[in-house]
């Protein structure tokens, strides 16, 4: 009897422990909630579809951005929105296509505030889901609301459309404003040397590319002639913010600095960093330790010191121990071009190099080289190192976020498709417009029809055809990856089809000021 009740007394006992571990266990999980993944989008400009060794490139090492292809996802046929980067980064950050936005233009620095605050974006769907979002680098996608002062707080800008923080130039190393611009104030402004910037007229007594051949250091060849800073002639006129302007041989350097600050600030919360490196976009200004290291001239040269700095980037995420736990996308904002506006070697030294991969056109153009871009995901330990010939577009990657983090939020044109980027699934995109300086054209499956329309079939300036033709252009990209066999007279049916398919997207929308000059 006696022993009876001892047994039961240890079996109460034990419960109770057991039960008490449990408890704890639950309280232990109840503390330390499993971390939403950080996400990171590492995005260039006018970086190549064959500018990466991954890609495909021999004359050029990025063993860097190879590290991030080879380990994750690479996508064959990733697409930006547009060929040109403003309209690019609208589509990203909004997942709405570009064409739908009338002034989605190459912008101008003085440009007003092109996303609208009440509109929705990839940070404020993810500051919604408590994440602390930031950007560092490139923004090009207009400051304020027209005539800037540029010598008082600069709003709205990326701070009122979803970014917790910003490190930003405001819209391309080739445009004035040539300052950074901190959370909306210019970087180290001496009040007594105020900034004026325009863009019609210049300051009287102010030199220029064009009036003062003599004070530049990079000879520009078509635009790029206005206000000189640092002996590179820019597009537009500024005056004043001596202290404030950057060095451009530093820029890479610095916009790192800064991106790796913002991790090591945030890597306790869930973050979000939009890393918009400047490379290889004009001017070209390599760091004096990358000068020479490729052969190819400035443009390599900034390639392979971007591939630097993603791979101090990512020992940055690291060393912190976040890679096991951070969504890293690679992409380019639009294709590439040799000669924007420089004599800079770009042409001169290109060799056997092919920055556009073999692929039709390049930046402007409709053909394939002016969306489709390198575009990886990585993920150590979660996704599976693969490449994916998925169809899929940077507007996508809203709603495809949206769905890691558990937010319902969709972008109005971004499809859902978390498991393709994650490389759980091959099937991508059915339809996809793309677009080229306010023209479109779709793709579908593996066809691509362009429209007829009307303007010059090759851009002679930076060399690279457009697309614009007066026929209907048909192409097979299953057996005509460089475009060089036009189908459109010899399968109507398929041109019908896809022509029908087109104005189902584009006719049911506001065309803005788009000059669709369908037959
Ligand atoms: C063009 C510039 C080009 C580049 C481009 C914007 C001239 C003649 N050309 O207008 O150099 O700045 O705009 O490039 O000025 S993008 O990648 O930001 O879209
Ligand atoms: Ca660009």
């Amino acid at each position: 009897m006696k022993k009876k009740r001892f047994h039961n007394i240890l079996l109460i006992l034990i419960v109770g422990v057991l039960f008490s571990a449990c408890q704890q266990n639950e309280k232990k999980n109840e503390k330390e909630p499993t971390k939403s993944p950080n996400i990171i989008f590492i995005y260039m400009d006018d970086l190549g579809y064959g500018d990466v060794s991954a890609y495909g490139a021999k004359n050029l090492h990025t063993p860097n951005i190879d590290k991030l292809a080879n380990g994750g996802v690479r996508f064959t046929d990733g697409h930006a929105t547009s060929a040109t980067c403003t309209p690019s980064r609208y589509g990203l950050l909004t997942g709405v296509y570009p064409w739908r936005n009338k002034d989605a233009k190459i912008l101008p620095g003085t440009a007003p505030l092109l996303i609208g605050t009440d509109q929705f974006t990839v940070p404020k769907m993810l500051k919604e889901k408590g994440y602390h979002t930031g950007i560092v680098g490139k923004w090009h996608l207009g400051l304020g609301t027209g005539n800037t002062n540029w010598n008082k707080k600069v709003t709205p800008g990326p701070n009122e459309v979803g970014f917790d923080y910003s490190y930003i130039l405001a819209a391309t190393q080739d445009r004035v404003p040539t300052v950074y611009i901190e959370d909306g104030y210019v970087v180290g402004l001496d009040p007594n040397d105020p900034i004026e910037v325009d863009y019609e007229n210049n300051f009287e007594g102010e030199p220029t590319g064009k009036n003062n051949p003599e004070l530049v250091t990079m000879k520009w060849h078509h635009g790029h002639n206005n206000s000189i800073v640092n002996g590179v002639p820019r597009i537009g006129f500024m005056k004043g913010g001596e202290a404030a302007k950057w060095s451009d041989v530093d820029m890479a350097d610095h916009f790192l600095a800064k991106a790796k600050q913002y991790v090591i600030d945030h890597k306790e919360e869930p973050f979000f960093l939009y890393y918009a490196m400047q490379q290889p976009h004009v001017p070209r200004t390599p760091h004096p330790r990358f000068v020479g290291k490729t052969g190819l001239g400035p443009r390599g040269d900034v390639i392979a010191e971007a591939d630097w700095c993603i791979g101090e980037f990512i020992n940055t995420l690291d060393k912190e121990g976040l890679l096991e736990n951070t969504l890293i996308v690679f992409t380019s904002d639009n294709g590439p071009v040799l000669n924007d506006g420089y004599y800079d070697d770009a042409v001169e030294k290109i060799g056997n190099h092919t920055p556009n991969g073999g692929l039709r056109g390049g930046k402007y153009s409709l053909f394939e080289a002016g969306t489709r871009v390198p575009f990886i995901t990585y993920w150590k330990g979660k996704i599976e190192p693969q490449v994916s010939d998925a169809l899929i577009c940077q507007v996508d990657l809203l709603s495809s976020i949206a769905s890691l983090v558990g937010s319902e939020k969709k972008g109005q044109d971004s499809e859902a498709l978390l498991d393709v980027f994650m490389g759980e699934n091959k099937q991508g995109r059915d339809e996809l417009i793309i677009e080229a300086t306010t023209r479109t054209a779709l793709r579908k499956g593996k066809w691509l029809m362009i429209p007829p329309y009307n303007g010059s079939a090759k851009n002679k300036l930076v060399n690279i055809e457009l697309g614009n033709s007066t026929a209907y252009q048909l192409y097979n990209l299953n057996d005509d990856i460089a475009q060089q066999n036009n189908l459109a007279d010899k399968n109507p049916e398929k041109l019908a089809e896809m022509l029908s398919a087109f104005k189902t997207i584009r006719g049911k929308e506001n065309m803005g000021t788009q000059k669709l000059e369908l037959k």
